[in-house]
């Protein structure tokens, strides 16, 4: 009886042991300190979504402007066959995580009834002045599980009061209606441009205003923290993105996810007046944690313009290495046309692009091999190299602190062929990694696959398809301990 008992205590006490870390506790071992300017929580769930679009849509669908007057009569703005969850839809079978919509750009017209301007879709004759583009459009991203965000140009070339006190009172205003009305926004969009010359009630004249003054931007900032504190606001110089510098879909390359922002002409940084030449390059342990957005058009212009056609998807898969795969997010401008629908050849070139990058990151050939470190942080589990295989963000290989440049090995037991290198840094404790470099095993000696600075966010590489049955990335420069989440091995599908 007594042999059964301790039989049993001894089983147990061995089940017990082997539940618990091998070596280290994961409690005894403390996280890293995070590294220089960190992101907020509101910014780390924005750059999870990676990608999403741009919708331009106003008078300027129909006029064929790009920056209409602000003397477009309502009656202007006539779509022979809105379709907003078709709209949406099409955001979605591109694989875009959410829609920015134009809610008014510079000309003024608001694509929702206002209650404060009478230049809106309530006087002009689509739906008899029924219509609420903005109000179908959230609700129809709410219906296809897109984040909806909104875009509300400061300047207004058809508001009388533009250049007074009284206008940035009327910008507030439709900053709070639009909320109050359509629900918190992933993303506020401020644009930067202020070109001058305008309608402005009927006055037809140049007005020029101080952009580091005039709009009071840490008022209005304060005001959409307030009333929606999960929304990320964008523009040239943050407070949360910023402007990558460039309308063209790149990313440099280092685009560090911070920057120290400078002004121009004396003057202190401001959305429109800023010293533009770090924005694309960010600052390598800039004061402020602010990482990049890549806007740029499916089309030629912002607005839909009959003669345009889209980018193809290979352009498009190009746009998303160079801007998601250097650390910022993709912000990819899909406008529709003049019935308020997407068109067809936009919709094939968004489900082709969608369909590579869904095969291309379908499986990670690295989670089928075995990972080892040159160092693991305490030794422990939690910290381990396998934490780069486990498709979670959250879980991340660390080293002890002062193991600055240690280095990882994947080893196959068939050889694998890939084309595309995955890396994410644990952005939680900052922007570490400095330098890298990828080698692939070929023939007993380790060759060059590629050399890279910064991580950040996200790190992509496509490069000459390689097989191999060992890869090697070696941390060559980090000021302090790296901490890495996600390492991955792809390879893009053939062509047809
Ligand atoms: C620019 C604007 O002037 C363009 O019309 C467009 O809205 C683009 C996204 O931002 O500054
Ligand atoms: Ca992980």
């Amino acid at each position: 009886m007594t042999a059964i008992l301790e039989i049993a205590t001894a089983s147990l006490v061995l089940a017990f042991m082997f539940a618990l870390p091998q070596v280290g506790s994961a409690r005894d071992v403390a996280p890293p300190a995070p590294y220089g300017a960190v992101p907020s929580e509101r910014q780390l769930k924005w750059l999870n979504l990676e990608m999403y679009g741009f919708c331009h849509f106003t008078v300027n669908t129909f006029t064929g402007r790009e920056w209409g007057l602000g003397d477009e009569k309502e009656s202007v703005f006539d779509p022979t066959e809105f379709d907003a969850d078709q709209i949406a839809s099409a955001f979605k079978a591109g694989g875009l995580n959410g829609l920015i919509l134009t809610c008014k750009h510079h000309d003024g017209f608001c694509l929702w009834p206002s209650q404060f301007t009478s230049h809106s879709v309530k006087n002009s004759t689509w739906k008899n002045g029924k219509g609420d583009v903005v109000g179908d459009i959230s609700l129809a991203c709410k219906r296809q599980g897109l984040k909806f965000g909104m875009y509300l140009s400061p300047w207004d070339r058809n508001n009388a009061a533009y250049g007074t006190p009284e206008y940035v009172t009327y910008y507030r205003n439709q900053v709070r209606e639009l909320i109050d009305r359509y629900g918190q926004p992933f993303e506020w969009w401020f644009d930067g441009a202020n070109g001058g010359s305008g309608y402005y009630g009927g006055a037809n004249e140049t007005r020029h205003i101080d952009a580091t003054t005039y709009y009071d931007w840490p008022d209005t900032w304060s005001l959409i923290r307030k009333m929606s504190p999960d929304t990320v606001m964008f523009s040239d110089v943050g407070p949360d993105t910023r402007w990558v510098g460039n309308e063209q879909g790149e990313a440099g390359y280092p685009c560090w996810e911070t920057i120290t922002l400078a002004g121009k002409d004396g003057k202190p940084p401001a959305p429109g007046v800023l010293d533009t030449s770090n924005l694309g390059s960010g600052t390598r342990n800039g004061n402020a944690f602010i990482p990049a957005e890549v806007d740029v058009s499916i089309r030629p212009g912002w607005f839909w313009h009959a003669a345009e056609h889209p980018r193809s998807p290979e352009n498009l898969v190009q746009l998303f290495y160079q801007s998601v795969g250097r650390g910022a997010t993709l912000n990819l401008n899909v406008p529709p046309d003049n019935r308020g629908r997407i068109d067809d050849e936009d919709i094939a070139s968004l489900k082709e692009f969608h369909r590579i990058l869904s095969q291309t990151f379908a499986v990670n050939l690295a989670a089928n091999g075995t990972i080892t470190a040159s160092n693991t942080r305490g030794d422990s589990r939690r910290y381990g190299p396998e934490m780069m295989i486990d498709g979670n963000r959250d879980t991340y290989w660390a080293t002890d602190d002062n193991v600055n440049t240690p280095e990882f090995t994947a080893s196959f037991a068939k050889p694998i062929t890939f084309d595309v290198v995955d890396l994410r840094e644990y952005m939680p404790l900052g922007q570490r990694v400095e330098g890298f470099e990828i080698d692939t095993m070929q023939n007993g000696t380790w060759s060059p696959f590629v050399t890279g600075s910064s991580i950040g966010n996200r790190y992509l590489f496509r490069g000459p398809s390689v097989t191999t049955g060992q890869v090697r990335v070696r941390i060559t420069a980090s000021p302090v301990c790296p901490a890495i989440s996600e390492f991955g091995l792809y390879k893009q599908p053939d062509h047809d």
